[in-house]
């Protein structure tokens, strides 16, 4: 689709090297904690895993991010197998955690990052996975802040198969009454951006009735991409991993999220960080938004951790902030900087109480979205600033 005429103007209007207004719908993070432990199943909730409490999201959703990926175990939550059901327990954290996310005004993403694995078997039952899809879409249908990720990360599977999982996913949701809700897709090969269109290719044959697909993509940006080196292949090496699924996108009519998305806190990997979401926001028209990996209790001195204090929380939320949607930032973040705005937004008086608030019942400041396809929140603007249409799931107080 083509960027509307105003989005091309105002992002023109604030091209300059110093300023930039986000058009993002979405930029959080993930919520790590829940599928720990994943050599002890089920384990036992606060030695093997752990749900991510208020504590730990508040500061992100001070920072204005507005979407948080939840991952957790399938064998946790359907313990006796994919038909069976849930564990009580488990599901009532799984859904205590998504309403203290969604309290905020902030997306949930309920991810079961299990790899299109079960007990370490690749999952080949279409009809059963849509039986487990069943299962915990029903209890989230009146919820339109709430975004069902099919499944974390299937690799080395058949391609017909991770077609056909997903499909059977969507089916199944939909036939329960969560009809309005996003729903992400994800793809074979660990779902990399920058192997989509040599991989994943088929699953634009998807369907879904309600017409909320998202292709959620995952790059990070060491040598072999799989997230585990603090060391980035070069400054400008984002941008380029994820030109080719841009193009996709594009081609296909689709949209996209970068669902994880990470670098070492260094140089060399901010820059390519930073080029890889200018590149982002410039395909803002198939690209809605990003997730960092990752925040949660649980991270200690994790190279990536989002975590208040954690290593890319000091060096990377001011970059990150800026961002965020409606965010208008310095077009370059030191971690200097970041610090500082991390802890000016921790100190602040006027925090998460008053976002909730607002945007539960009363009006959008300026730059804050107020309109779109799934939106619950307010819809007019602050005295002086008018809702103005960005795309059909985005519109702002300018
Ligand atoms: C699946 O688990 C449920 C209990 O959750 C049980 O009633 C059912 O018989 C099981 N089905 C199979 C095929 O093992
Ligand atoms: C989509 O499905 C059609 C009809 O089954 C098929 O011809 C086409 O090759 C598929 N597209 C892709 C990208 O696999
Ligand atoms: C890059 C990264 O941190 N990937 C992690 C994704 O999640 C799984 C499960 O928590 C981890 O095993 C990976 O290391």
């Amino acid at each position: 689709m083509k960027l509307p005429l105003l989005a091309i103007l105002l992002t023109q209007a604030w091209a300059s090297p110093r300023a930039k207004r986000s058009s993002f719908l979405w930029f959080g993070s993930n919520e790590s904690g829940a599928e720990f432990g994943q050599t002890n199943i089920p384990g036992t909730l606060g030695t093997d895993y752990i749900w991510p409490a208020a504590a730990d999201i508040e500061p992100l959703v001070n920072a204005g991010m507005n979407i948080f990926r939840v991952p957790f175990l399938m064998e946790r939550l359907v313990p006796d197998n994919l038909t069976g059901a849930a564990d009580e327990t488990y599901m009532a954290d799984l859904k205590a955690t998504v309403k203290t996310i969604t309290d905020y005004g902030a997306y949930a993403v309920v991810d079961p990052h299990n790899f299109g694995r079960y007990y370490g078997n690749i999952i080949t039952s279409t009809s059963d996975f849509g039986a487990f899809w069943t299962t915990v879409a029903s209890e989230f249908t009146d919820n339109d802040l709430v975004i069902f990720d099919t499944n974390n990360e299937y690799h080395d599977m058949d391609q017909t198969l991770v077609l056909n999982l997903n499909q059977a996913a969507i089916n199944a949701i939909r036939a329960t009454s969560a009809t309005s809700q996003y729903i992400f897709i994800e793809g074979n090969s660990y779902s990399g951006a920058w192997t989509w269109t040599t991989t994943n290719t088929n699953l634009a044959n998807l369907t879904d009735p309600s017409d909320k697909l998202i292709y959620e993509m995952h790059q990070y940006l060491d040598s072999d991409g799989s997230g585990t080196s603090s060391t980035c292949v070069s400054s400008t090496i984002g941008a380029e991993r994820i030109a080719s699924a841009t193009t996709w996108l594009r081609e296909n009519g689709k949209l996209g999220v970068l669902g994880e998305f990470a670098g070492g806190a260094n140089d060399v990997c901010e820059e390519a960080v930073v080029g890889m979401l200018d590149a982002l926001e410039e395909g803002s028209d198939v690209w809605l938004g990003g997730m960092w990996w990752s925040a949660g209790p649980w991270w200690g001195d994790y190279i990536f951790s989002l975590e208040t204090g954690g290593t890319a929380y000091e060096y990377y939320l001011g970059v990150l902030e800026g961002y965020t949607p409606g965010a208008v930032a310095t077009g370059s973040s030191t971690s200097a900087t970041a610090t500082a705005t991390a802890t000016a937004t921790k100190t602040s008086t006027t925090s998460v109480s008053t976002t909730a608030a607002a945007t539960a019942t009363g009006t959008a400041a300026h730059y804050a979205q107020c309109g779109g396809d799934g939106w619950t929140g307010p819809t007019t603007c602050a005295a002086g600033y008018t809702c103005t249409e960005m795309n059909e799931w985005y519109w702002q107080c300018l």
